[in-house]
């Protein structure tokens, strides 16, 4: 089967799995396990930032940030399209009480300033929510893997910062925005207060995320992080893969990029086919189908359509609204594209699209 749902498919590669055996761990939760402390410094080095804290997962990277930039009361500023927003159970306003300020997301993962500026709050009306936090994610998930440039992201924090406000970015996968950008991922995060950055995406590792900024702010996430049962004791053996992880696994996303080009292109060979080709960045591709009157799938006619590329050996995720996503990682290769695409011409054609 080969497997486009997502990034998050990917298997430990056997240096992770040789890593992970090897791990020298201690207990985390007093500070005294060696794979994790390295892998933080590692992370923080990486990005430039002073200090990082090793989480269980993407999620919970973005609820400890939140938590540790906001209060009780206090607002932050999302995209309708963010993950933040839309996957995260909730996160911040459940846990910390800080209402969420929701304004569009542009198609390329983008914030437009104005709308910004415009839902930005100095707490002097008593009547609301004084804003102290901007999220932006890069690479942007639901705007199909798109990477913000530097100067987009510049452009949010110095706002952001105008106002007394910090940025957090998700960073689930700004790994692959570096490496499409062609820039040290530390130049891309350079004006962001916080970064979450996830080891279980594509570079490949089994479990974890990080959180990185500075060490006052890593202090107090970590708190938040202990409040969400997240100290993980000798989760140095987790460690011991993100370390492999950074190490062997950023430069070949490259190669998944490459990837989906090849399948954007693929697909924009077939006339059923609705694909924006140009907006394909990093290793994502989000494309619908549409019917012999040009007309998108229903719903239950796209689940139909992806459970027929299944059965020929495609599997990929569906976003809701008729869009379809496949994303390219480790593990993928030329040929599996290749095939991908042959799954998909038969399931056009035994759907008679
Ligand atoms: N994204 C997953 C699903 O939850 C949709 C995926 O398959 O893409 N930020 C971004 C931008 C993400 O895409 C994800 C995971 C997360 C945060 C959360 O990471 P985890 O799954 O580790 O909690």
């Amino acid at each position: 089967m080969i497997d486009l749902r997502s990034d998050t498919v990917t298997l430990p590669t056997p240096q992770m799995r040789e890593a992970m055996y090897r791990a020298e761990v201690g207990d985390d939760v007093y500070g005294e396990d060696p794979a994790i402390n390295r892998l933080q410094e590692m992370a923080a080095e990486r990005l430039g930032k002073e200090a990082a804290l090793f989480v269980a997962s993407g999620t919970m990277g973005n609820a400890c940030a939140m938590l540790a930039h906001a209060g009780r009361g206090e607002a932050i500023i999302v995209g309708d399209e963010s993950h933040i927003y839309r996957y995260e159970g909730g996160g911040a306003p459940m846990l910390g009480g800080c209402p969420m300020k929701v304004i569009p997301t542009e198609p390329d993962g983008m914030l437009d300033p104005l709308k910004v500026k415009l839902n930005i709050d100095d707490g002097s009306d008593e009547h609301s929510a004084r804003t102290v936090l901007l999220c932006i994610e890069n690479t942007h998930n639901r705007c199909g893997g798109t990477a913000l440039s530097v100067e987009q992201v510049e452009m949010l924090t110095t706002l952001a910062h105008a106002h007394t406000m910090k940025a957090h970015m998700d960073g689930a996968r700004v790994f692959n925005a570096a490496v499409a950008l062609d820039i040290p991922v530390s130049e891309l995060v350079r004006s962001v207060d916080s970064v979450m950055f996830c080891l279980s995406k594509g570079l490949s590792a089994p479990v974890g995320s990080l959180l990185v900024g500075s060490r006052d702010f890593i202090k107090r996430a970590h708190r938040a992080r202990k409040a969400l049962g997240g100290g993980m004791r000798q989760a140095g053996i987790l460690a011991a893969a993100g370390i492999v992880a950074l190490e062997q696994m950023v430069d070949r996303m490259a190669e998944d990029h490459e990837n989906a080009q090849r399948l954007a292109h693929g697909l924009a060979d077939f006339p059923q086919i609705d694909i924006a080709v140009e907006r394909v960045m990093t290793n994502m591709v989000m494309f619908s189908v549409r019917n012999s009157a040009q007309e998108s799938l229903t719903e239950a006619d796209t689940l139909q359509f992806l459970a027929k590329t299944q059965e020929h050996g495609a599997l990929m995720g569906t976003m809701g609204g008729g869009k379809i996503r496949a994303v390219t990682h480790y593990g993928i290769d030329a040929q599996d594209i290749a095939a991908a695409l042959a799954a998909i011409r038969r399931a056009l054609i035994e759907m008679r699209l």
